[in-house]
């Protein structure tokens, strides 16, 4: 059975392009509920340890140092099927690739600087969540 949470972070391109207040509203439209949420900034250990999985890839580098270069807003999002339902919502990882209407596609800049992230998985929206929010995250 889909799970009914996952967890997004605000990317630094897009709260430095002041869209904070924009996104939010897209995902309160789309039925999202936030269960948690906290603006706040990466160090380049959290930033590794987030994207391990990525750590053999050649843009791994580039993609810590972006995610460290400003603030984030994190957030653990509450809805039927979410992980599932909110990637629909963002769209692809490449925002030329992304869905009109998307997040991505409307305030993306690049592959890298791709606004917002979200889960892939219910296992990895509990440890997402769990990483950023400790038992925080279970309200
Ligand atoms: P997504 O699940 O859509 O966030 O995409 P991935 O897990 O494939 O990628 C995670 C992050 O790595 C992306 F958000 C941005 C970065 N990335 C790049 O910088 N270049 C690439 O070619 C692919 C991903």
């Amino acid at each position: 059975m889909a799970g009914n949470r996952t967890f997004t972070m605000i990317k630094p391109d897009a709260v430095s392009n002041g869209h904070i207040g924009a996104i939010l509203q897209r995902m309160n439209a789309a039925g999202f509920r936030i269960v948690s949420m906290e603006l706040t900034r990466l160090s380049v250990a959290e930033a590794s340890e987030f994207y391990a999985i990525h750590k053999e890839r050649p843009f791994f580098g580039e993609l810590v140092s972006f995610m460290t270069s400003g603030p984030i807003v994190a957030a653990v999002l509450e809805k039927d099927n979410a992980v599932e339902d909110f990637r629909t919502l963002i769209g692809s990882t490449d925002p030329k690739q992304a869905d009109a209407g998307t997040i991505r596609a409307d305030f993306a800049d690049s592959i890298e600087a791709n606004a917002v992230h979200g889960s892939d998985s219910d296992e990895n929206a509990a440890i997402e969540g769990q990483f950023f929010f400790g038992r925080r995250a279970q309200h």
